[in-house]
């Protein structure tokens, strides 16, 4: 076997990456240390709301090795107080002017020589604050008795209303249904709560050009963000994201202290780094969900289904800096329709500003699909509920069917394939359904609480297509250049930036199954402006949809130019040479072949008359759909009703991702996410109280489990190819975290519909499960 036959598509090739995370040698911005650089802190607002009466820096100001403060006032004057907001409806406050909006909005940025001299100055800037009345839930906003922005022209708190679908036909189906069900389902407040938290370092050379080593999912974005806000020139600015320690949707906006180090560097003429703390992280950057759904769905006594209602009521806190695509101001809710063939649908949200943090960013999800998702999930759950049918009886009696697709939904998308019937039957059966129930049945009759929750979720990934998807009117193609060197080895470029899913491995394979050559001596190269091509980044499961089908187009450019190369060395007609067993051999006579390494080496040496030298192609692709993954998912589950403690005995995944590119790493994608949904299901909530303060500010209070809390999951794959991407992949890295909360969930309630309790809003503590079992017995 060949290397690359060992190594190339669909083999469990070791990351390539490893080594270097493994030993503690990855490169993160806060490893890089130049002279002379100065460090800065930003100084946080204590209250929610507040009119800001004056600032004094002569405290801080005083402190040894400090070079510099700088206020909201001092950005205003220089141009520079407000961000625009990626999808485009708004703009957010660099560093507060006037009033401060949320606890822990930035104040004040702080400049010195260390980061003990920049934090102690930063509790040393006096600001005299007079607190205003704070508002901490939509519902309070929605009044618009206390108007929160008086910087917008329009006087509400009210963002935008939001709809798709048939609204009259949809009411009409309803009033006409069988059966009827509604919840108010909320997803929660959380937030992604990478690793490392966010980070930069900004230095202007002698020729006043500025590079900016950043944690960014999106790097070529921020280089043009910061060329509109700033007014650099775009070739001024090199953004360069090294290793970055997980993003989870949390590093793709640009954050207030990115600005403030920009100017800090520009003003000081020194670099500037800035690196958040834990609690800087949680309290200011994109938080993630607050969507509080109101689901109706209608169905026919045997269960099919007949209309499909959301209503939305979103918190998107004091800016609305949620990470959406211009035209998508709720991102892709439009899945809410799931895996069921639902004939009429509608949805609408309205979305409001509170005394909260901004964001609402993607977290692990395609922009609101998680949400989406657990609506619909649980809103299954709940019908098979009210028609006493077993939960996997009323999604089949429902599936989109294995021919239907290409797939139009109620609410406008085309899904690309699936077989949601396959994939629910293999988890089924390896996962031993039928037994469980028979188990569970025992137990039931013994008073034990053994819950089996299901969710056969689908997901849209991979934006583009540009017609649809921009972010601040950029497009979202995405970009690949492959250049092969004279001995066969090569170097890969994108313009996606890997934060630890192993882009350095996957791409190569890519590129090494296009081309037969070793995916270990294929360099992957990611998030260097100066390098990369353009690109729109990592997030939203789209680097496999989008950059990896255009790292396949590119590898496919590099062959076609191979191929002539290959002509000239076997002295036969282009037309009579066929790439076949990873090697050009001429049709007819296999014996007669070359292999790629030897037209590299060609293409440098010994072209042949006609034939351009060297061998690398660059490539932009434009999806022309998305890519719709799918699952089932099952969680087995006991809870013991004197605790209201749940224990996740079994959980299986059963992702279908279309093609995979590497087995090893798409089931480790599957491991973290399952980890993260199930912190979200049973642990993380970032809550508010009535006075706006954040009550989950650190890892004391919002947790984040670790090997000892999480289950053990099990995995396992169907394969239905996407149509219409070069080699057949979808997205996989979002898919654990947005099917799972529904399956968690939709456990719980399984094991504790004997009592009656129907739902109960994540994340399902032990005190939650405890007080709905005891209301149950009390009202039994
Ligand atoms: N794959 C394979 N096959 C298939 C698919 C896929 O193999 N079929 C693989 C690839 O290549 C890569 C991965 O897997 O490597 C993933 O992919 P995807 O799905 O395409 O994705 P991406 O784009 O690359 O990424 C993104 C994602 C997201 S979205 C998130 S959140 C998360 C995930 O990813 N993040 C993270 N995962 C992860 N991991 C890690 N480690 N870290 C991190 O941070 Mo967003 O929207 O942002 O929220």
């Amino acid at each position: 076997m060949t290397t690359t036959e060992k190594h190339a598509m669909g083999k469990g090739m070791k990351r390539k990456e490893d080594p270097r995370f493994l030993t503690g040698q990855g490169n993160y911005v806060d490893d890089l240390v130049i002279p002379g650089m100065l460090s800065m802190a930003i100084v946080h607002s204590p209250y929610p709301h507040a009119r800001i009466k004056s600032i004094d820096k002569t405290a801080a100001l005083a402190v040894p090795g400090v070079k510099a403060v700088i206020t909201g006032e001092d950005l205003v004057a220089a141009s520079l107080g407000w961000l625009p907001t990626f999808h485009g409806f708004d703009k957010q406050m660099v560093l507060a002017v006037g009033k401060v909006l949320f606890q822990h909005q930035e104040v004040a940025a702080v400049f010195a020589e260390s980061r003990e001299a920049a934090m102690d100055a930063a509790e040393l800037v006096e600001v005299d604050y007079e607190p205003l009345e704070p508002i901490s839930t939509p519902f309070d906003s929605m009044k618009d008795e206390v108007i929160l922005r008086d910087d917008r022209e329009t006087k509400t708190n009210h963002i935008y209303h939001w709809e798709s679908g048939q609204q009259d036909e949809t009411e009409a189906a309803l009033a006409e249904a069988d059966v009827t069900i509604t919840e108010r389902v909320y997803a929660p407040r959380c937030h992604p709560a990478p690793l490392e938290p966010c980070g930069c370092v900004a230095q202007f050379d002698a020729m006043g050009r500025l590079t900016f080593w950043v944690t960014s999912q999106a790097p070529h974005v921020y280089r043009t963000a910061i060329s509109l806000v700033t007014g650099i020139p775009e070739d001024k600015i090199r953004v360069v994201a090294p290793d970055i320690g997980g993003g989870f949707g949390n590093k793709v906006p640009v954050y207030p202290g990115y600005v403030c180090a920009i100017v800090g560097a520009l003003i000081l003429k020194t670099p500037v780094k800035w690196i958040e703390t834990r609690t800087e992280n949680l309290t200011t950057t994109g938080f993630a969900r607050d969507y509080h759904m109101d689901v109706t769905i209608g169905a026919k006594k045997d269960g099919t289904v007949t209309a499909l209602k959301v209503k939305t009521v979103a918190d998107h806190g004091a800016f609305d800096a949620a990470a959406d695509p211009t035209q998508y101001p709720a991102g892709m809710f439009g899945i809410v329709t799931g895996s069921y063939d639902f004939p009429v649908a509608f949805t609408e949200l309205d979305a409001y500003f509170t005394n909260k943090a901004p964001g609402g960013v993607a977290y692990r999800c395609s922009f609101r699909v998680t949400e989406a998702s657990y609506a619909i999930e649980r809103g299954m759950d709940l019908l098979a509920g009210e028609l006493k049918m077993d939960p996997v009886d009323l999604r089949k009696k429902n599936f989109v069917q294995k021919e239907a697709f290409p797939y139009k939904s109620a609410l406008g998308f085309t899904y690309d394939s699936g077989d949601y019937e396959g994939t629910l039957d293999h988890a089924l059966t390896l996962i031993g359904y039928d037994e469980l129930r028979k188990e569970q049945a025992e137990k039931r009759a013994r008073g034990e609480l053994m819950g089996i929750g299901i969710s056969t979720f689908t997901e849209v990934v991979g934006a583009g297509p540009s017609k649809h998807f921009d972010i601040l009117g950029i497009k979202m193609f995405d970009s690949a250049e492959v250049r092969i060197h004279p001995t066969g080895t090569g170097i890969v470029r994108a313009g996606t930036k890997s934060q630890g899913q192993g882009h350095e491995t996957t791409w190569a394979q890519i590129v090494a199954e296009e081309l037969g050559l070793d995916p270990e001596n294929l360099l992957v190269e990611e998030g260097d402006t100066d390098t990369a091509p353009y690109g729109l980044g990592t997030y939203a499961s789209r680097s496999t949809p989008v950059a990896g089908a255009a790292l396949a187009l590119a590898a496919r450019r590099v062959r076609e130019k191979a191929k002539k190369v290959a002509a000239h060395l076997l002295e036969a007609a282009e037309d009579d040479v066929e790439w076949k067993d990873y090697k050009f051999s001429i049709m007819g006579a296999p014996e007669k072949s070359v292999t790629m390494k030897e037209v590299a080496f060609a293409a440098y040496t010994n072209p042949g008359e006609g034939n351009e030298p060297g061998l690398e192609a660059s490539l932009y692709y434009d999806p022309p759909n998305m890519t719709f993954p799918h699952g089932t998912y099952i969680a087995v589950v006991d809870v013991d009703a004197e605790t209201g403690e749940v224990k996740v005995r079994r959980f299986l995944a059963v992702d279908d991702c279309g093609t995979i590119i590497n087995p090893v790493i798409v089931q480790g994608q599957v491991h973290g996410g399952l980890t993260e949904g199930f912190a979200i299901a049973f642990m993380q909530e970032i809550p508010y109280d009535a006075q706006g303060n954040n009550m989950a500010p650190n890892f004391m209070e919002y947790l984040v489990p670790t090997a000892v809390e999480s289950p053990v999951w099990e995995t396992g794959h169907t394969v239905t190819p996407s149509p219409h991407h070069p080699i057949g992949a979808k997205g996989v890295g979002e898919s654990p975290n947005v099917g799972s909360p529904a399956a968690f969930v939709n456990a719980v309630m399984d094991a504790l519909s004997p009592l009656g309790v129907k739902h109960i809003d994540m994340p399902l503590t032990r005190e939650k499960v405890w007080q709905a079992v005891r209301d149950a017995q009390g009202a039994a």
